[in-house]
């Protein structure tokens, strides 16, 4: 009987669970899963959803050699230059010295990023290197010793509230600078001095929550390495805490771990934190990708290939234009995300100039057009080839991107539902033709656009509609 006995626990306890994980199941208990199934609902989780473009700001020392060190100049991200040069951290943090952004003017970025039409920004309150924005008491490594001297992240939250635009802290948890940093926990040394480090970091988090309490957003980056994943009772604790000091905050999930070091999603398949904040520069697929709809998500993406942070050279890598960009906020929003569009300011403070013009493009586009943006979210229709559809209650949109030579944009209504009219956001009607059962052609404007544009749908949801075609017998 003794034989059996490993089996017998195999198959009662081992492979349910596996199974049952793979459905995304509440099937292991967790001490440090998902703390929920369903989306929030609550008014802060709704605002954040509601908001749907924001910005990112990577600013930080690294701004200050742009990607070029000792006279060599670095392809990779210029926000780890610090890592490619291999630069140790006493080294480094003499940048400190030159830091004094003159030119930054907080109220000045504030109204670039409302005139882009963005909702919120993310600041990167403390990034890999371990420089702080703010005057954090708990290391030395922050703007008040420089000369510049000043809280340029209060400056900010302030200029940015007053613009009515909500402030999101990106935060890396791995900190190249602290002696207390591991990888890693290999030994008792590890384990004592990674301790500290949990209790410094809390004490930065605190200190954020305490000295900006309008932030309404906490975006944890740098918590890939073992050292993190085995500590998964702090991911769930820092998360715990901050929405105790903090009520409504949101966090991503790129914070949480579960017990089995599982990130993102915990062993049963459900979504730590808040939303999902995995998709950077890329996107989830609009048709095979659909199951993101189920949970909240944010996506990130640079404007070069991949640079955070101020890098002085753009031409070693593709730009993407302003349509480009447009392109992918869409893209988000059509499958329920939110899409946050990267800024690295130089180190005097000011935007480079290729950043502006994106930002007063994408502006003037917003303006127009922000209605199938602010609010909207997936519509449930098949994605058709000129773009994607948006929806807000029983407002269809569809974002036009590709231009037809038939002059005609296919549509195909789920279920139940006719299409019955379809206007420009100027308010020009279009010719809707029904071509078959759920199907219709909807004409492409007289005057055809010379960008991207929209057109809101009239619809007819209703419950018993005439059958007017019928399926072939077969
Ligand atoms: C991280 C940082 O290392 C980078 O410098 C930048 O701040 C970015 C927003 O975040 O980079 C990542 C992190 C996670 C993934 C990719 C890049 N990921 O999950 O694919």
């Amino acid at each position: 009987m003794k034989r059996y006995v490993p089996c017998i626990i195999f198959f009662l306890f081992v492979i349910p669970h596996v199974i049952f994980a793979q459905k995304g199941e509440r099937s292991l208990s967790l001490k440090y899963g998902a703390t929920r199934l369903e989306k929030r609902q609550d008014p802060s989780m709704k605002q954040f959803r509601a908001n749907r473009l924001g910005a990112f700001i990577h600013w930080g020392l690294y701004a200050i050699p742009g990607g070029e060190w000792n006279g060599k100049v670095y392809h990779g991200a210029a926000e780890w230059l610090k890592s490619w040069a291999k630069v140790p951290s006493e080294e480094w943090m003499k940048l400190m010295e030159k830091w004094n952004p003159v030119k930054f003017d907080a109220v000045e970025w504030a109204r670039m990023m409302k005139q882009m039409g963005v909702k919120y920004v993310k600041i990167t309150t403390k990034h890999h290197e371990g420089f702080c924005l703010w005057p954090s008491a708990y290391t030395r490594n922050t703007v008040a010793h420089t000369p510049y001297k000043k809280d340029l992240l209060g400056d900010m939250v302030k200029a940015f509230n007053e613009e009515g635009i909500d402030v999101h802290f990106y935060f890396s948890v791995m900190d190249w600078s602290h002696p207390d940093w591991r990888y890693d926990i290999k030994t008792k040394e590890d384990s004592v001095a990674f301790s500290r480090f949990l209790i410094f970091t809390d004490n930065q988090l605190k200190e954020l929550a305490k000295n900006y309490p309008t932030v309404k957003d906490f975006w944890f980056d740098g918590t890939w390495d073992n050292s993190i994943k085995r500590n998964a009772w702090w991911t769930a604790h820092v998360e715990a805490m901050l929405k105790e000091l903090l009520p409504g905050v949101t966090v991503n999930s790129r914070l949480r771990s579960d017990e089995y070091g599982k990130r993102h999603f915990d062993s049963n398949g459900n979504l730590m934190g808040d939303y999902e904040s995995g998709y950077e520069r890329r996107l989830p697929d609009p048709v095979k990708d659909l199951q993101v709809t189920k949970w909240d998500w944010e996506a990130c993406m640079t404007i070069p290939e991949n640079q955070w942070g101020y890098h002085k050279d753009w031409s070693l890598s593709y730009v993407k234009t302003p349509v480009e960009v447009l392109d992918r906020i869409v893209h988000a929003v059509s499958m329920g995300g939110n899409m946050v569009v990267n800024f690295g300011p130089q180190a005097n403070g000011n935007f480079r100039q290729e950043e502006k013009v994106l930002a007063m493009t994408i502006g003037n586009w917003m303006k127009k057009y922000g209605e199938c943006i602010y609010g909207c979210d997936y519509a449930g229709w098949d994605k058709q080839d000129w773009g994607y559809y948006t929806r807000k209650g029983q407002e269809v949109y569809m974002v036009v991107f590709n231009k037809p030579y038939s002059k005609r944009l296919i549509v195909k209504s789920p279920n139940a539902t006719q299409v019955v009219g379809a206007v420009l956001l100027s308010g020009e009607r279009l010719e809707v033709v029904e071509t078959a059962k759920n199907e219709y052609n909807v004409s492409m404007p007289d005057r055809e656009p010379e960008e991207p544009f929209v057109i809101k749908l009239r619809i007819k949801e209703a419950t018993g509609v005439t059958e007017k075609y019928r399926d072939a017998f077969i």
